[in-house]
């Protein structure tokens, strides 16, 4: 009788223990109840939001939010979508941050760029750039917004767009300037021309193999309001497997990563500053990691090029999850 009694009073107690055992996953979605809890979902349904992904697989694996069935907002449900997650990006020095979701319309791919530049100044780009198959921009569309510390300079914002002919391989560019001036022009257009930071996204969800070599032209539209070369070749080659780690709002994670370099190679540069800077031959390295099991970009460099004050460096993004 005695013995039974102890017995039940353990198993009691186990049980209460098991409850509130962090490491405890109600559900089997991947995910513990603790870690449910800071996540917001439920810890006794494997997909809280009912899209068919568990909310353990998209936290760790697709980056799609386990809250919303349609991560990106393009009307496709994350299990159906191609490019289903809506990345938040930081910029290691903290200047710059950008919320950036690839849409598959019935026209083509684009591009959603949320961007908010601070150099004291404050600089937000709400961007639109629609894209071929190929990840070829086709045109680009964007409200740019200037936020200036001087309380003499009035803040503004005003859109802008790149309109490609690509029969005629031109580019007719509307470019607003921090000045109050609009750069109206246009440039020669070359084959296989993107931003200078979107054919990172040629690369996702891609199979991708180590050894794999990608050849862009990529384009950064304020050289040409300043009469240098608008355009730069980029190699990009995937170099390795390794290990990123990331510090996430569950702790740090630790993500397979296919490794890219990508060199920039430019035209000698008429600018003083940057002629001086970066030589007769300029060259640029920067790095991308995209995940190897899902093709999540998880962290990519860009450079940057400032006409006033003149300076030059490298966004340096890793996603915030
Ligand atoms: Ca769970
Ligand atoms: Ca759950
Ligand atoms: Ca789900
Ligand atoms: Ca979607």
């Amino acid at each position: 009788m005695r013995f039974y009694f102890v017995l039940g009073l353990c198993m009691c107690l186990l049980n209460v223990a098991g409850v509130s055992q962090a490491g405890q996953d109600s559900d089997g979605d991947g995910l513990t109840d603790a870690q449910e809890a800071i996540l917001g979902t439920d810890p006794r349904n494997p997909d809280t939001d009912g899209d068919g992904l568990s909310d353990g697989v998209e936290y760790f694996k697709t980056f799609t939010n386990p809250l919303k069935a349609d991560s990106d907002g393009d009307g496709v449900n994350d299990k159906d979508d191609p490019h289903p997650t809506s990345l938040l990006y930081q910029d290691l020095s903290g200047v710059t941050t950008t919320t950036d979701s690839l849409w598959d319309t019935p026209n083509g791919i684009e591009v959603h760029q949320k961007t908010e530049v601070k150099v004291g100044d404050v600089i937000t780009i709400d961007w639109v750039n629609r894209l071929h198959s190929d990840f070829t921009m086709r045109e680009a569309l964007f409200k740019i917004c200037y936020d200036f510390v001087d309380p003499n300079r009035k803040d503004f914002c005003a859109d802008g767009s790149y309109k490609i002919d690509d029969a005629k391989k031109s580019a007719q560019i509307i470019l607003p300037l921090s000045s109050g001036q609009v750069f109206n022009g246009t440039t020669p257009w070359p084959g296989n021309a993107m931003s200078i930071s979107d054919w990172v996204y040629y690369l996702y969800r891609k199979p991708l193999k180590v050894g794999d070599k990608f050849e862009f032209n990529v384009f950064y539209h304020e050289f040409l309001a300043h009469g240098e070369d608008p355009f730069f070749k980029v190699t990009a080659e995937v170099t390795g497997i390794q290990k990123l780690p990331l510090e996430t709002r569950l702790g740090r994670q630790e993500y397979e990563v296919y490794a890219i370099r990508a060199v920039y190679k430019h035209t000698t540069f008429n600018d003083p500053f940057f002629k001086a800077f970066l030589g007769a031959d300029p060259t640029l390295m920067a790095q991308a990691y995209i995940s190897t099991e899902k093709g999540i970009l998880l962290r990519y460099t860009v450079p940057f090029f400032r006409f006033n004050p003149p300076s030059i460096g490298f966004s340096d993004f890793i996603v915030s999850h």
